[in-house]
């Protein structure tokens, strides 16, 4: 298998992606309005992990593009729950892409603790032998959504997916913390955007953005 022909297209879906969800952002800002968008990552999943994947889902190398649906992937990180909403909405109505499934994990929670919105969609990109619908995933969270879920994924990546019992009950503890803050949060999400607005009302009346 040609890796690098395979997953030019993923790399161009996630460029492109960045680039229309970074103008997004930036509109908020414009407009003086609260972004829903924190920041963005984005990443081609190595090659490593697509047959690690594979493997453990079975999937033949010849089903690889259909049956790994997070080649391309997207993370779109936001301060608040309810932003998480507003940016699904956003997608939703975007001409430009496919939304094939959503996997709300925010309402209904992982067993691992895992909170995040994914967004399964397909995505045209033109190529030199053509346009190609390329799958990718877009996760969607908050910021404490996702400072949970770095730590617990580097904790299995250490311990090979079997996390020892005693750091599990701690992660469990964490996640309900993580839940926590965002509760808190959203309760005072106008006071914050509120200090938030004047802040950059002020730098711009300084000059500095
Ligand atoms: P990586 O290294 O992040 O790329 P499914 O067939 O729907 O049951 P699938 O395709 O794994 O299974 O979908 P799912 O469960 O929606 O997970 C897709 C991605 O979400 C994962 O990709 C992770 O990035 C993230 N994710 C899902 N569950 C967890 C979790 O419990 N903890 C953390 N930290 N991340 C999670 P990969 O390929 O597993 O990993």
């Amino acid at each position: 298998m040609n890796w690098e022909a395979t997953l030019a297209p993923y790399a161009q879906v996630v460029e492109e992606l960045k680039v229309k969800l970074k103008g997004m952002r930036s509109q908020f800002e414009i407009e003086s309005m609260h972004s829903p968008i924190e920041f963005i990552t984005a990443r081609v999943k190595p090659v490593e992990s697509i047959l690690a994947k594979a493997e453990k889902k079975q999937i033949p190398l010849d089903g690889i593009e259909d049956g790994i649906q997070d080649i391309a992937g997207v993370r779109v990180v936001c301060q608040f729950v309810d932003d998480i909403y507003t940016v699904v909405n956003m997608l939703r109505s975007r001409k430009d892409l496919m939304i094939v499934e959503e996997k709300d994990y925010v309402s209904e929670k992982k067993d691992s603790g895992y909170r995040s919105f994914h967004m399964i969609i397909t995505y045209p990109v033109e190529t030199i032998h053509g346009m190609k619908n390329v799958l990718a995933e877009i996760q969607i969270r908050t910021l404490a959504m996702n400072f949970w879920a770095t730590n617990e994924h580097s904790l299995n990546y250490k311990y090979k997916g079997r996390i020892p019992e005693a750091i599990k009950a701690r992660l469990k503890l964490a996640a309900e913390a993580a839940f926590m803050l965002d509760e808190e949060m959203s309760k005072i999400k106008s006071e914050v955007q509120e200090a938030q607005r004047i802040f950059h009302r002020k730098q711009k009346h300084e000059g500095k953005s």
